[in-house]
């Protein structure tokens, strides 16, 4: 159970003073210095016992990740890069803490970097989030005339934090696109390994983290390890931000425990399922990339990654994407496949040509002009374009096809069904 005092994000909603002064009086930046002064060694290991995981959707142990950044400097700098380009459909977390607790994610930037050996960060922001950079600037001015930033800081240890735009593409958001964009290229994902520990942006060591994975490390430290791994189970542990949208009375981001079951995360902060649980029909618990979930099997579900992966779904980056009963689920999924057909890169041929396939035979399902047996080759389309491209985003495209074929097949069949009758008794002939 997570009492208000244990929040991390104290101003998510933006109701208080998000300046240094009032993050300051919330409790960031308390012993920044003293944390440094504990050692890399020391950080890195606090944060592989807490437990926490990558919150940008993989899930992959942070303290581990750290890890593997070279020990030993062979001249090359090392980087901390701040995937901030949060653009996963159903997605908003990173935007709030930017936008209204930008201090959490600077002093985060401070922590890694130190753990690390790098003496530059740099925040990847979504192109769009105009309000989010102009927070972050601020808040990282705020720091240079304070003497947390800079050389010779207050705080004994040189780093740099600069800002840096997205020009509005998804495939921005995976880690190797995002360099590449970086440093001022195309941003087209690279081939892994070499991971970006090794190489990295300008060839050099680089770790790459979420926003909400590195403005909680600060407050992990403060308080222990053992405290984040009370909430949640184990592998799951911590508190994350849950966005929920769509068909609840009050769609909102709130910090609570993992593991906490949907239901509870429903009826506790979201004003229930609009019209009742009777009503809902299905839902995507991990942005939009993870396979949709019937609503009778999500009403016991646990919200973290073991509990969704059971169901054969994932927790991705906790958006929860809500559908009641009105809902056609099959233009829902057909719209993520058009989103995924327009963000592929077009690098590699099973996503470039895979996501097209996708989207147009889904635009016949959506009015049922087709035959029942290509619900079978869309199928196979989606599995010769998962496991078979360069980055996730072949799978992502996949994915939720996979998870409407798997719970909704009756309701695609009665929509072909209900498209022949008509064409027939129309007299029209159907397009094979
Ligand atoms: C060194 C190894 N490093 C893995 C690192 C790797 C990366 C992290 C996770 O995709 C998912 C994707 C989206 N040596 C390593 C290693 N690493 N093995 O660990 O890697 P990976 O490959 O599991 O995932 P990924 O490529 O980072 C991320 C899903 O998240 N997703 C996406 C959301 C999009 C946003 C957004 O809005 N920008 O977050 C949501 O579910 O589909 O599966 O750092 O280098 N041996
Ligand atoms: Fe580009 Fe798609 Fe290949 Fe990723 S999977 S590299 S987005 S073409």
């Amino acid at each position: 159970m997570l009492r208000d005092e244990d929040r991390i994000f104290t101003n998510i909603y933006g109701l208080k003073d998000r300046s240094l002064k009032g993050a300051m009086a919330r409790g960031h930046w308390d012993g920044t210095k003293a944390l440094l002064e504990k050692g890399r060694d020391w950080i890195i290991n606090e944060v592989k016992a807490s437990g926490l995981r990558g919150r940008g959707g993989a899930g992959f142990p942070t303290g581990l990740k750290w890890s593997f950044m070279p020990k030993e400097s062979d001249g090359r700098p090392h980087y901390l890069v701040v995937n901030a380009d949060e653009s996963e459909p159903g997605t908003c977390k990173d935007r709030d803490i930017m936008r209204h607790d930008p201090h959490t994610l600077i002093e985060g930037c401070v922590v890694a970097s130190f753990a690390m050996g790098a003496h530059t960060a740099y925040i990847y922001v979504r192109g769009e989030f105009i309000r989010e950079r102009e927070a972050l600037q601020a808040a990282i001015d705020e720091c240079y005339d304070y003497g947390l930033l800079g050389k010779n800081n207050k705080l004994g240890y040189d780093i740099d934090v600069f800002v840096h735009h997205g020009a509005g593409a998804y495939i921005c958001g995976e880690e190797t696109a995002l360099l590449e964009s970086l440093e001022g290229k195309k941003g087209q994902p690279r081939l892994k390994p070499p991971f970006p520990a090794n190489m990295g942006l300008y060839g050099c060591p680089t770790t790459v983290n979420n926003v909400e994975s590195i403005a909680v490390t600060p407050t992990i430290l403060r308080r222990g390890a053992g405290w984040y791994t009370s909430f949640g189970r184990p592998n799951n542990h911590g508190t994350k931000l849950y966005s929920v949208s769509g068909h609840v009375n009050r769609p909102c981001t709130v910090e609570d425990a993992m593991s906490i079951p949907f239901h509870e995360l429903i009826e506790k902060h979201c004003g229930g399922i609009r019209g009742g649980w009777d009503n809902l029909l299905a839902v995507i618990p991990g942005g939009s990339s993870v396979p949709c979930v019937p609503g009778a099997q999500m009403k016991d579900a646990i919200m973290d990654y073991d509990g969704l992966r059971e169901l054969g779904s994932g927790l991705g980056t906790a958006a929860v994407i809500v559908m009641d009963k009105s809902t056609d689920i099959i233009k829902a999924i057909w719209r993520l496949s058009a989103f995924y057909k327009h963000e592929s890169c077009g690098q590699c041929t099973p996503c470039r040509e895979g996501t097209g396939w996708m989207m147009r035979v889904m635009e016949r399902m959506v009015q049922g002009r087709a035959q029942k047996r290509e619900i079978d080759m869309l199928f196979d389309v989606t599995k010769q374009v998962e496991g078979h491209t360069i980055c996730a985003l072949g799978d992502a495209a996949a994915w939720p096809i996979q998870g409407l074929i798997k719970h909704f097949r009756p309701e695609m069949e009665q929509r072909i069904d209900e498209y022949t009758r008509n064409a027939t008794s129309h007299g029209a002939v159907l397009e094979a």
